[in-house]
């Protein structure tokens, strides 16, 4: 189907065809998670709308033939033709490669609803699109198609110009699309990912009700709704679920400076640690930015002044650090912006330095008056007592804090001594794998490549650091040689930069000892050094379950899944060990299954969603047995990895999620 493409056709070609060429820069993979951000960024428009106060409801369904629709109640994309280009709204929204992409040069703009910023990307990557728009008593379609010819690839090329096809009172806009499997590894949305997504915009954007709908199974239908009043407030309460709260509400607020809007909601737990999650215009910046840097320094400034004008802090006396009203909050802090900079190593950290005086300013506006409200005094007297309590304990910590780095300088080789450390000296190629047990620890000290691989084994079961001071991690040996062997310091304290090793991996058994050590360790590491996750250090071994051996051919396989597949192609006659713990292994099977970087299969573990994860370990590593009774028996599965690392994104080493 040929015909004489204008000028203007080939430029808004040539657009969608750099996307088709480069793929990558816009939505970042054409894995699993490219995938995803493929119906993120449809959804994206789709709420953009709702912020704006025009649409209350986002429906996602997920077909059969993996397309996917999304569907707003709003106005409705514009249908008129647009004056310079000649087109309809619809066709510019689709056709035309906004400067904005998220993924392009990271700048988004918002609120004012800059929509459609990401649907030409989605168009270009579909094999079609169709619209539906409703507006003005009537519907109107427009299907766009991406197909060879003669070698050439369109992408995204309007089959006819928009039509209208009947008559309606409803209003919105319906966009089906089917991602190109030429384009993408695979086509299967990921139902859980897409609904806690989903979930967190619903907490984000309060009103508004969400759907998904999974029609890919025959008679396993599945839905999902969520919608939330309360907003950030419900959030806070989500992720407080099975803490113990010190007061009963979060405190929320929001307030808007120089074209910026702020929410920030927060509530203190009787935990020791802080857990802030942020997000730009609904995107989370798990690194950070100037939004969190404006509420930290604005609720010590704040609550400072408070305890001076209580009395509660004399004029001689110091003020109070901000990790000491932090010590047991959980916060949320969520911007509305225009031309985002996203920063850091993976593009979720906020660098416009406007946002911090924003924050600041929403921060001081709304908290002075809400502590200084009667009404509020039970709760303001909580957070100051937590915050003294917890500078004083700060003040013994630091002096344990300061004994154990002595203790752990002066008596570094017996510490250590644990520690079979590697030859090389290039922390980027070095590893350290933390092993249960002495037994193991003897097999991958013999086994491992000395030139990069240290080995550290752990004897017993390390504390469960949830619900507990600083100091009783710094007391605990197995910590203290982890912390010493890590070089990277703890808490506060922590620096990535003194990092000895790029891969810290955990081997531990494929038992509920093995699962608990792993989710002890991976507590540990998010609750005192979570950039080693974020920035995806730490990985987890995998060991083979079964060892399938016919005359002198060996076969190992890592799941039951893959002991089927190796079976039958192995045929009668062959013998079957069941390992029950990495002991079983003599070292030079330790390091061929697990260890070699050739053939073994790591699990890196990342943090998709802070609040669920947040809420996990809360769960399965607090002090609340019931919740952490009834999660298990909901969703126990020892025999695998997934258990509690399960709702931490988890990566192959070297393939995609
Ligand atoms: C299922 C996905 O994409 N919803 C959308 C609107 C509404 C307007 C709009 C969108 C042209 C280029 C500005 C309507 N009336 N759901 C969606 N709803 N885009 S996308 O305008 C796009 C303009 O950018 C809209 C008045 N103003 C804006």
């Amino acid at each position: 189907m040929s015909k004489e493409y204008s000028v203007k056709d080939i430029k808004i070609m040539e657009g969608l065809e750099a996307v088709r060429m480069r793929p990558g820069m816009y939505i970042g993979s054409t894995g699993s998670r490219g995938l995803h951000h493929m119906l993120y960024e449809i959804v994206d428009n789709a709420v953009d709308e709702a912020a704006n106060g025009y649409a209350d409801e986002v429906s996602v369904t997920l077909h059969r033939d993996r397309s996917v629709t999304v569907e707003d109640n709003g106005r409705g994309i514009p249908v008129g033709i647009h004056e310079k280009l000649g087109v309809s709204g619809v066709e510019v929204v689709f056709t035309q490669l906004h400067a904005g992409g998220k993924f392009g040069n990271d700048s988004y703009g918002y609120s004012g609803g800059l929509h459609g910023v990401g649907a030409s990307v989605v168009n270009a990557l579909s094999e079609y699109v169709d619209v539906e728009v409703c507006t003005g008593g009537k519907v109107y379609n427009q299907r766009f198609e991406s197909y060879e010819e003669n070698g050439r690839i369109v992408s995204g090329h309007p089959v006819a110009p928009l039509a209208e096809t009947g008559r309606t009172r409803r209003q919105g806009t319906k966009v089906t699309f089917l991602p190109d499997k030429r384009v993408f590894e695979t086509l299967d949305m990921n139902f859980d990912t897409v609904a806690k997504r989903l979930r967190e915009l619903a907490y984000l954007n309060r009103g508004v009700t969400f759907k998904l709908s999974d029609q890919r199974e025959w008679g396993n239908k599945k839905e999902k709704e969520y919608c939330f009043n309360g907003g950030l407030s419900d959030y806070i309460k989500f992720m407080n679920k099975e803490k113990t709260t010190l007061y009963d509400e979060p405190i929320c607020f929001s307030a808007s400076k120089d074209g910026i809007m702020v929410e920030v909601a927060f509530q203190h737990n009787d935990g020791y640690t802080e857990n802030i999650v942020s997000y730009v215009n609904n995107i989370a910046t798990g690194e950070g930015g100037t939004h969190e840097t404006g509420f930290k320094a604005a609720l010590t400034k704040v609550m400072n002044d408070y305890c001076r004008k209580i009395q509660v802090l004399k004029d001689k006396d110091p003020s109070l650090m901000g990790e000491d009203f932090r010590e047991g909050i959980t916060a949320v802090v969520s911007l509305k912006m225009r031309s985002v900079q996203f920063e850091g190593q993976t593009k979720t950290k906020l660098g416009n330095t406007e946002a911090r005086p924003a924050v600041e300013f929403a921060v001081t506006e709304k908290l002075v008056p809400f502590l200084e409200d009667l009404k509020n005094a039970e709760t303001a007297s909580k957070m100051v007592e937590k915050a003294v309590k917890a500078a004083k304990v700060r003040e013994t910590t630091r002096k344990a804090k300061n004994m154990a780095r002595e203790k752990s300088k002066l008596e570094n080789a017996p510490l250590v001594g644990k520690l079979s450390s590697c030859t090389g000296k290039d922390p980027l190629q070095n590893e350290l794998f933390i092993v249960e047990g002495d037994s193991a620890g003897g097999s991958a000290k013999q086994g491992r490549d000395r030139r990069f691989q240290a080995i550290l084994p752990l004897r017993g079961k390390p504390l469960n650091v949830e619900k507990k001071r600083l100091e009783a991690v710094l007391a605990n040996d197995e910590f203290r040689s982890i912390i010493t062997a890590l070089g990277t310091g703890i808490g506060e304290d922590f620096t990535l930069s003194t990092l000895k090793y790029n891969k810290i991996i955990i081997l531990s058994d494929a038992d509920q000892d093995g699962a608990h050590i792993r989710a002890i360790l991976l507590t540990f590491f998010y609750r005192y050094m979570r950039e080693l996750i974020t920035q995806g250090h730490v990985y987890i071994g995998l060991p083979p379950l079964y060892k399938v051996q016919k005359g002198d051919k060996v076969v190992y396989a890592y799941d039951d899944a893959e002991l089927t597949k190796v079976t039958q192609k192995m045929g009668q006659g062959y013998s079957l060990q069941r390992y029950k713990g990495l002991g079983e292994m003599n070292p030079s099977q330790l390091w061929e299954t697990t260890m070699n970087p050739e053939n073994r299969s790591l699990v890196c573990v990342g943090i998709d969603d802070a609040a669920e994860v947040e809420h996990l370990v809360t769960v399965l590593m607090g002090d609340k047995v019931a919740p952490r009774k009834e999660y298990i028996s909901e969703h126990a599965n020892f025999n695998k990895v997934d258990d509690f690392e399960s709702k931490l994104q988890k990566t192959k080493e070297g393939g995609q999620a």
